[in-house]
């Protein structure tokens, strides 16, 4: 072994198993001895010892010490090249990005994405493959394995220093780690995506006004450099466009509770007709016309899916397929039957698109978590799906609202709600859901025992809604076909109507419950939403209980 290299003890800890998007936990939690090093020797065993990694993240608090960290495991792990950005700030679409332009092996993502930061906040490191995606199941469970047996970890034997403020490389034993300007290729691959000319002169018609908040998150770079110096936009586009910490003591999540201050001046100024909020590392959006009009996540898709022509990018490919989470609203399966390719349902989690996406199957897809992207990368993209709608807009002349009331007068509408019940706790929560599981999923009571769906055929809310089908989700995936089952427990109306419930992936302490409903009218396009879904979202609380559990009859946040 290298003279320079040790190998430090270590004790394994055993809650490194990655959730729906890496592993993400209270700050404090990282700090603890080793718990980075292990992580970061748990990652590297497991991906079969990349050579070549992009690191950085959303600049959250710790960042930059995890960096030091993972500088030092992976020089010492004989890693050769590690792409960093100066201050370790990379949003997560971007980070995706250079994996693929730069063809590394893959890369370490410092992100707990919309999760509060600080130091009593929450930190997160994930893991990309060489193709710019989330590990598959397969690489993070292998993690997970690796990281419970772990005796020790390799270290520098003297631990390096890395200067992050400014571009160059820096030779750290036999690895060298460049340091690059964090925006310059994303915006490169936006230049190749989008018509640039188009949308300037969207930014020069005198009734455009535009208001974008990334929150204090890692867009505010790329939106000044995309959005203002490219495109025109006035400076007064932004808000919160400074990438702090703390992320200003917000809670970085675009939705209409934790975007508030977005969703206010949008009202307020009738001038602004178009809004947008990213989250911490950028791979969210929440769209909003003028008056604050809200897009819900799968309109947005829906929108942009029977739009793709006005993109660029699409002129000069076929659309293939599109696809969705199981929770997000079928409105996106509509406009796949128009256009005749098959829309996807796969479970909660962006790495389940990645499979689909290389070999050639979709290039399309979002979630109802606000997660709208193409296959220009392997992330979903907030920034992206800010300028195909801006490029929609450009491209047709229509506003917002319009765009999105012409497409329900043409595919019906797609009502959804989503209640999140957040820290709730974890225990009460397995409890709900074994017995939730017991009454959707339970196929074979024992041997020799026919199926029993207890809820099947029977009528809620006076034979408005007949149960047709439950169960909890599995998904083969068609290109490995392995298996992800568990992943939702549902039930489904005879009319299409669909209630949802699973446990979040991505909570740092106790259980977040997220419970979906959705229904469908070709009718009745304007009503509230909430006042339309009413009868579902009373069978679900009565399905599953989830008050007597859980102790919460309102959700902390509705979407
Ligand atoms: C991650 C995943 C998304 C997922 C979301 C919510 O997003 O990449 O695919 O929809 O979490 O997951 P859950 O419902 O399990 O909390 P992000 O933006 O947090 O990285």
């Amino acid at each position: 072994m290298d003279s320079n290299v040790i190998e430090v003890s270590t004790q394994p800890y055993d809650d490194q198993k990655p959730g729906t998007s890496g592993l993400r936990k209270r700050v404090a939690v990282f700090q603890q001895a080793n718990y980075v090093e292990n992580f970061i020797q748990a990652i590297l065993e497991a991906a079969q010892r990349p050579r070549f990694l992009v690191v950085g993240g959303d600049g959250r608090y710790y960042s930059e010490e995890a960096i030091g960290k993972i500088v030092n495991v992976c020089a010492a792990n004989q890693v050769q090249k590690l792409v960093v950005p100066v201050n370790g700030i990379l949003s997560t679409p971007a980070a995706s990005a250079l994996i693929r332009s730069l063809k590394a092996d893959g890369g370490i993502i410092l992100t707990a994405s919309h999760n509060p930061g600080g130091p009593e906040g929450d930190f997160g490191i994930k893991y990309n493959t060489s193709n710019g995606g989330p590990a598959p199941e397969s690489i993070t469970n292998k993690i997970y394995q690796v990281s419970k047996q772990l005796t020790s970890y390799k270290s520098l034997l003297k631990r390096p220093k890395i200067e992050l403020d400014r571009e160059g490389t820096q030779q750290v034993a036999q690895c060298q780690v460049v340091v690059v300007d964090p925006v310059e290729n994303y915006l490169e691959l936006m230049r190749e995506v989008f018509d640039f000319d188009q949308l300037r002169r969207l930014f020069q018609r005198d009734n455009f006004q535009m208001l974008a908040d990334p929150m204090n998150g890692v867009v505010g770079p790329y939106a000044k450099r995309i959005l203002v110096d490219e495109l025109g936009a006035p400076e007064g586009s932004l808000i919160n466009a400074t990438p702090l910490g703390d992320f200003g003591g917000k809670h970085p999540d675009p939705n209409l509770t934790y975007a508030s201050e977005l969703v206010d001046q949008v009202k307020a100024n009738t001038a602004i007709k178009f809004g947008v909020a990213f989250d911490g590392d950028g791979d969210r959006n929440m769209i909003l016309g003028e008056g604050a009009f809200f897009v819900t996540p799968g309109d947005s898709l829906a929108v942009l899916a029977a739009n793709l022509d006005k993109i660029k990018y699409f002129q000069s490919r076929p659309v293939t397929g599109l696809a969705r989470s199981f929770p997000t609203s079928p409105a996106i399966d509509r406009v796949a039957a128009e256009l005749q390719v098959k829309c996807y349902e796969t479970p909660t989690g962006w790495k389940f698109f990645g499979n689909l996406m290389d070999s050639g199957l979709m290039c399309l897809c979002g979630e109802e978590s606000f997660g709208t992207g193409s296959d220009h990368i392997r992330e979903k993209d907030g920034l992206w799906a800010c300028l195909a709608w801006l490029s929609v807009m450009a491209s047709t002349g229509k506003t917002v609202k319009q765009l999105v009331e012409e497409h329900w007068h043409r595919f019906g509408r797609d009502y959804f709600c989503r209640y999140d019940f957040e820290e709730c706790e974890a225990d009460k929560c397995q409890v709900m859901m074994r017995e939730l599981e017991r009454l959707l999923a339970v196929e074979s009571p024992g041997v020799g025992v026919a199926k029993v769906f207890p809820l099947v055929g029977k009528l809620y809310a006076q034979g408005k809604y007949e149960v047709q089908e439950t169960g909890n989700f599995e998904y083969v995936d068609p290109v490995d076909k392995s298996v992800s089952s568990k992943q939702g427990l549902f039930v489904r109306f005879t009319n299409g109507a669909r209630i949802i419930v699973r446990l979040s992936g991505t909570g740092s302490s106790g259980a977040t419950v997220r419970l979906y409903v959705s229904d469908y009218s070709q009718k009745e396009l304007f009503a509230e939403s909430r006042e339309y879904l009413k009868d579902l979202l009373e069978i679900a609380y009565s399905i599953s209980k989830l008050p007597q559990h859980t102790g919460r009859d309102q959700p902390t946040v509705i979407t």
